[in-house]
């Protein structure tokens, strides 16, 4: 497999409602659509970085950079075996792991369209559909954040997840429980608590919550474990697992009971399924997160959630919790059951709406 050349598209894409969390809130989501040719076969990447650097350093325009200066010049016209054996070309450019992601990520989608293969098949995935969940944005009020979840509850989701911010956490999650006792429910504070701070949610841990997701700084694994020990419901980790030593450090000290799996944050699908794989082997629970993605990186995330590890559901709702319009021609439904279904076509098994892909363009680059 040898990328001879590629195109970068930098997207802007109206959110159907805007999405807050303790980092800010947005009402369009930005991203680089990653197109490689190799050898008369063309593969898409998903770049998740979003416009502003609150979630991660990483931005559209540092991936367009990165991607652009460093890590196209690296790899274009080496021919390489398998989409992870990239990785050792992009070693040498520190972080960047989201710019890293959408190129390997095309490779995958190219491999599969070379062997005639499901990005599921080649992951070694066992399931048909995955068992997904929605991630609720911060809400104006109580009374309005219950009406969200009531719709999407109508809609067949049954696992929700909200946002939380000091000042917007207890009350909001004891509300929700109050009225779904029986709901699998999660939080996520995308690090906005400190040790000190973080005493305020001791509640949560009375309210049968799956997990509490990345309460403390990004950075930080050692004040995790401490939190930990204060509390019986296992804590998640997002923001801190960039890579599988990290996974592998968090569950030494005992800072998470459960992990986040997302390609973008860890540079691609094959350190996603280190991860996996080492949690699996520890008999540590994985699921897969989402960063608001398009069809495109959807699709990568339910193939790598149909990987066994993955058993608690994903971040990973239908095209119609996110977009009006998307820029694939498939659009993923929920079942009755709360699960989507994972793409068996050949590669990511989705192919690009050239028409929306141009509406939601901002910027092009052949590299
Ligand atoms: O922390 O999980 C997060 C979206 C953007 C950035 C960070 C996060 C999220 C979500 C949305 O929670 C998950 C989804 O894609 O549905
Ligand atoms: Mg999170």
């Amino acid at each position: 497999m040898k990328i001879e050349r590629a195109n970068l598209y930098h997207l802007r894409m109206p959110l159907r409602s805007a999405f807050e969390t303790s980092f800010g809130r947005i009402q369009e989501r930005d991203g680089i659509l990653v197109e490689v040719f190799c050898q008369g076969v063309v593969g898409y990447g998903e770049c998740a970085a979003d416009r502003n650097p609150g979630y991660s350093y990483e931005t559209a325009l540092t991936a367009w950079h990165v991607l652009r200066d460093y890590l196209f010049p690296s790899v274009l016209g080496t021919e390489i075996a398998e989409p992870g054996d990239v990785q050792e070309l992009m070693s040498w450019v520190r972080g960047h792991r989201m710019a890293k992601a959408a190129l390997e990520m095309a490779l995958w989608d190219v491999w599969g369209k070379q062997r005639d293969q499901a990005l599921v098949e080649l992951l070694g995935g066992v399931r048909r559909k995955v068992r997904v969940g929605v991630s609720v944005g911060i809400q104006e009020s109580i009374p309005s954040l219950l009406r969200v979840v009531e719709d999407y509850l109508q809609q067949g989701y049954k696992r929700i997840k909200i946002k939380i911010k000091p000042g917007r956490d207890v009350a909001e999650t004891q509300a929700l429980r109050n009225a779904y006792p029986g709901l699998s429910l999660q939080v996520d504070a995308n690090s906005a608590y400190t040790l000190e701070t973080a005493s305020i949610l001791a509640p949560l841990d009375d309210l049968n919550l799956l997990l509490i997701e990345q309460p403390l700084a990004d950075d930080d694994l050692w004040d995790h474990s401490k939190l930990q020990r204060c509390f019986k419901t296992p804590l998640c980790l997002d923001e801190s697992i960039l890579e599988a030593r990290h996974a592998r450090q968090a569950l030494e000290m005992k800072a998470a009971g459960v992990i986040n799996i997302k390609v973008g944050r860890v540079g691609g699908l094959s350190e996603a399924m280190a991860i996996h794989d080492l949690c699996l082997s520890k008999e540590i629970p994985v699921w897969c997160g989402g960063m608001l993605e398009t069809g495109i990186g959807r699709a990568a995330n339910l193939a790598l959630a149909s990987l066994p590890g993955f058993t608690l559901p994903g971040d990973i709702s239908a095209t119609e919790r996110y977009y009006v319009r998307d820029i694939t021609r498939e659009r993923f439904a929920l079942n009755p059951d709360s699960t989507i279904d994972v793409p068996r076509a050949e590669g990511l098994g989705v192919t690009i709406d050239p028409q929306a892909l141009n509406l939601f363009t901002v910027n092009t680059l052949q590299v």
